[in-house]
Order: C-alpha cells, then structure tokens, then sequence
C-alpha cells in the first residue's frame, strides 16, 4: 500500500473537508432560529472519514450512510442546494421535504442514509450482491457508527458479505459514543476492527482524524476489492466535537469531559490538514482563505434560496408511499 499521496489529491481532501465543515458550522449557527424542523447529527470533527473514503469512489459505486450523514452526502458529491433545502423540508430539497437531515439521500448519486442504526448495512451489502451479480466493477460503502456495530444485523451482513465475497468496504466511525454511553460500556476490551478479523477478512483501525490515512487505506481496499478480493473493513477512530443531536456544544452534560473534547479538538482534521499543507508549502494561507470566501458565499446563497423555496404542496403528500 502507497503511503504518500499528491499535492492535488491531498489539497482536494482539504477542499472537501472545508466546505463540509463550513456548511455544517453555517446550518448549526443558523438552526436555534427554528427555521429547520429536522433532528440534526451534525458530523463536525468527523469530516476526515467521509472525505477520504468518498474521494476513492467512482461512477456507479453505492454508498450507504446513518443518522450523521451530511458529511458521506457531501463527500460522495451530494448538491448542496438540495441538501439544505431538505433540512428546510422545502419541495426543492434533495427528497422533496421528506426526509430531512437524518434519510438525507441522493439517489442520483447512489447515496443514501437512514437513522435506523444498522438499518442499511444489509442494503449496502445487497447493492454490493446486485454489483457481483450485475459482473460490474462497482463496490458499496456502508458508512456505520460504533453503537451501530451492535445491531444484529451487522453481524449477518458481514457474514453474508464474507460468503458470498462480495464487493463491499464497511466502514465503523468509531466515535466512543452511543449518544451518551461510551463505547466501554457497551462492548467487550476487544477493538471491533480484531473482532471483524477474527472472521478472515481484512480488517485495519487507522487515525480516522487523518485524512490522508483515511484515503490511502480506502483506496486500497477499494482495489482490492474491485479485483474481487471481497468485503474489507475499517474501523476509524474519530470524535464529534458537537452535542449527539443539535447545533450546540454539550460541555454541561457530564457523560463526558469538556477536557476530553477539547483534547479532540485539538486533532481537528481539517485544521490538522490545513496546516500540514500550509507548513509543506503545498498551499498558500490566502489561496485556502479565498477558496474559504468562495464556499461561504456558496453556502449562504444555498440559505437564501432555501428560504425563498416552495413548501411540498398536499398533493404530493402521499406521493412515494407504499
Ligand atoms: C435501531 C435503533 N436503536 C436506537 C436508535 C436511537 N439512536 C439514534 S442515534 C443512536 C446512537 C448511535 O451511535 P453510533 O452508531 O455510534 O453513531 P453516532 O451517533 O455516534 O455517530 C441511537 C441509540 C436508533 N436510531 N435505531
Ligand atoms: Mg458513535
């Protein structure tokens, strides 16, 4: 496996985490007004996972997402309008106004997302069935949180994925946290990655705060899996630096330490990123600080029009229901 990567591909990770974290920051400033009516997961301090993975994908490859999903939409190209008018459940957002910030999905795109936490490994591991039946060269990703690996039904997905050797990358954000129960509450001393192991396939636990370790391990198990190699499985270590759900920082709730968050802040991936880029003189501080203009502008025109958006009217409202 390569360990270094291009200016270009490392810059564009940089890109991407930054327009990720700028639009999320944007929608959380913005959400106590009461505009949007959707539980939001924000994704902030986890941007390095979807952007490094997303970047391996090509034409046609699926991806799958949980709850905390704006990240995995973004990265895996999802509009930006569509997505912030979903979260003003306005008829122009990606789902129409259904779905909010939770199912926000793209199906043009193949990406899609639902807060049922391990609902759409087996979908991911069912589109990857289609791949391999289908003799295309396209894999799945199923994007899934820690708690997430504790469904039962991950564990039959993963098995069904290993026998049929099917073309699907797992991918566990590894956060530490069921909403407010850590991880050594809920699962055995064990790294998840050596448990899924333990089954034959490979399985690796990286710095999920490090984008470029993120898109160098994604992109080799993406070949190896395209080769017909099968399943393959990360576990990425990362942190939310937000409350479980909401806009707001939970330094008052005692299930865990502002001291631990701020220590994780200090790991943010895209400042972590920036700099390293800045430092290897890869990039300037103002070229990153005109590309960041560029996005805000971006972003605070997909707001307004958003706001100015069409409601979805009452004639659609049982439209796609079964
Ligand atoms: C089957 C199911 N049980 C419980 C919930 C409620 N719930 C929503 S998010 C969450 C925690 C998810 O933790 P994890 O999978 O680690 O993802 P994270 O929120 O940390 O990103 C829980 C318990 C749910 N959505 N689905
Ligand atoms: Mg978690």
């Amino acid at each position: 496996m390569k360990n270094t990567i291009s200016k270009t591909i490392a810059l564009r990770l940089l890109k991407k985490m930054i327009r990720i974290r700028m639009a999320e920051e944007r929608i959380a400033e913005i959400y106590p007004q009461g505009e949007m009516r959707t539980p939001t997961h924000f994704s902030v301090g986890q941007e390095a996972v979807s952007a490094g993975v997303c970047d391996v994908l090509k034409k046609g490859d699926a991806v799958f997402a949980s709850h905390r999903c704006h990240a995995a939409y973004l990265a895996g190209g999802g509009d930006l309008n569509g997505m912030v008018a979903e979260l003003f459940g306005r008829a122009t957002g990606v789902c129409g106004g259904r779905s909010g910030s939770a199912h926000l999905s793209s199906p043009g795109h193949n990406m899609f997302s639902a807060p049922i936490l391990g609902g759409l490994i087996p979908v991911a591991v069912g589109a990857a069935f289609s791949f391999a039946m289908d003799k295309s060269k396209n894999i799945a990703v199923a994007f899934f949180g820690d708690a997430a690996s504790e469904e039962g039904v991950f564990a039959e997905s993963l098995n069904f994925a290993i026998i049929k050797k099917l073309p699907v990358l797992f991918v566990c954000e590894n956060n530490f946290y069921s909403t407010n129960i850590h991880l050594s509450q809920r699962q055995p001393d064990v790294p998840l990655y050596q448990r899924v192991k333990s089954s034959g396939i490979e399985s690796v636990n990286i710095d999920g705060n490090d984008a470029i370790k993120v898109y160098l391990r994604a992109k080799d198990f993406a070949s190896k899996i395209r080769l017909g190699g099968g399943p393959k499985f990360i576990e990425c270590v990362t942190y939310r630096h937000l409350e479980h759900v909401g806009p707001n920082y939970d330094f008052d709730n005692p299930y865990r330490t502002e001291k631990e968050v701020r220590s994780w802040m200090k790991r943010c991936p895209v400042k972590r990123l920036r700099k390293h880029m800045i430092n290897t003189g890869a990039v300037t501080e103002s070229s990153l600080v005109s590309f960041e203009k560029k996005v805000m502008r971006e972003i605070d025109k997909a707001i307004e029009k958003a706001r100015n958006d069409p409601w979805p009217g009452a004639k659609d409202l049982l439209r796609d229901v079964y």
